[in-house]
């Protein structure tokens, strides 16, 4: 559980003595593999789960364990679980939960991935996938049954922001016995930390703000100690092997010692880009969960701390618009994923949410003209001239570009 420390003092020594590791003040990289055990029978006692200790790094390694530490103690939760890729933590997490028959609920919108893997592999070995729209929670109160086993949503949900009110979801999930998964990539523990709000899982791509500097692909997942004893054993070790290399799990500790500043500064550049956005003639619709035109701001300010580096926004000429505003753009990157100090800019139709058929974008909320923008660390100035350029000026059209 989280020390009485504050956020950034726990992201930045939660459970590490430099004078347990010769002084070392950062914390050793355990490159191994195995481990030796001290005696044969030592090794069987391992195995039997009656004496703690480390055996195989795609059980546990003590630079995972620390990241672990970590993160459990900034989402508020008793334990955690470092595995090879968001989606790693998302795959591992439901193959454990879930068994042939179970119903698995999700909100409308996902990640693309998160939604392949439930239409297309999940929904193979026997799982029922509903889809509800968790904007409004009767849609979860009217869905739930004795079949659910698990309510899945993200919040703010990749790509168009829509939020999901955590403690009311868990509330009505755990009046049939569900269980409740968050993705909060979006928001970080810094934001938002679901499972004080009822959550029973959290999970992470931490490739993202949690990483920081785009140079690693690594997921996490944070809960109750058995749940997670359980995710690793099963979901992990067995299922998909989707286990994190120990030199990832330094570069994500190496990140969170700065996400307190960091989303201190992303929130406050996408706050203003948000409002700079919506005064553009040519910007047909901002979604940002710190506008006051943003329709669930309500939910924002009950579970959100600030209002986050990502922003989603229409142009009034679609698709062709938002493609050749991309393509005049000189600082802001076109790339797919987020959280990273550079301002990356995508477009979800064909990029990220491409696992989508264009009926099923049009049906969970994903429409084609939406550009997503990944506020980055520069000065929010720059940013701002990049965008001003390469928005449609009046007059302008699209085949000027
Ligand atoms: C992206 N997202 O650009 P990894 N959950 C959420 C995510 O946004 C992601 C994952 C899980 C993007 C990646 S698209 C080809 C690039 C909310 C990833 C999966 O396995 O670490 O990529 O996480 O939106």
């Amino acid at each position: 559980m989280s020390d009485a420390r504050g956020f950034a003092t726990t992201a930045i020594h939660h459970a590490y003595a430099p004078a347990e590791n010769e002084g070392a003040l950062t914390p050793p990289l355990h490159l191994t593999s195995t481990f030796a055990f001290e005696s044969a029978e030592a090794g069987g006692e391992m195995f039997a789960g009656e004496r703690m200790g480390h055996v195989y790094s795609r059980i546990s390694n003590p630079t995972c364990d620390l990241l672990e530490r970590r993160i459990a103690a900034l989402e508020g939760a008793e334990a955690g679980l470092a595995l090879s890729s968001g989606m790693g933590a998302v795959t591992a997490t439901l193959w454990t939960l879930l068994s042939p028959g179970d119903e698995v609920i999700v909100d409308r919108t996902l990640y693309g991935c998160t939604f392949a893997y439930m239409r297309h592999g999940l929904a193979k070995w026997g799982v029922t996938i509903t889809h509800v729209d968790m904007t409004d929670l009767d849609n979860l109160r009217a869905a739930v049954s004795a079949c659910t086993r698990v309510v899945y949503f993200e919040t703010p949900a990749n790509p168009n922001m829509r939020l999901v009110d955590i403690a009311e979801a868990a509330a009505i999930a755990h009046s049939v016995g569900a269980q409740v998964v968050v993705d909060n990539t979006y928001a970080t523990p810094y934001l938002t930390q679901p499972f004080t709000l009822g959550a029973d899982v959290v999970l992470h791509s931490a490739t993202k703000y949690l990483g920081g500097h785009g140079d690693v692909v690594a997921g996490l997942v944070v809960g109750r100690a058995e749940t997670v004893n359980e995710i690793r054993l099963v979901g992990m070790k067995d299922m998909t092997g989707a286990v994190m290399a120990p030199f990832n799990a330094m570069l994500i500790l190496r990140g969170l010692k700065t996400l307190a500043l960091r989303m201190e500064r992303h929130s406050a550049s996408a706050a203003e880009i948000a409002a700079w956005l919506e005064r553009q003639d040519g910007v047909a619709k901002v979604h940002y969960p710190g506008l006051e035109t943003f329709g669930q701001r309500a939910i924002a300010q009950r579970q959100m701390q600030l209002d986050g580096g990502m922003i989603a926004f229409e142009l009034d000429g679609g698709l062709e618009a938002g493609r050749a505003m991309m393509n005049r753009l000189r600082l802001i990157q076109r790339a797919v994923s987020l959280g990273d100090a550079e301002t990356l800019i995508q477009h979800p139709a064909s990029m990220t949410h491409s696992t989508y058929t264009a009926e099923e974008r049009a049906a969970h909320g994903i429409s084609d003209g939406l550009v997503r923008l990944s506020v980055g660390l520069e000065e929010v100035q720059d940013i701002l001239a990049d965008l001003a350029q390469a928005l449609p000026a009046p007059g302008r059209r699209p085949a000027a570009a």
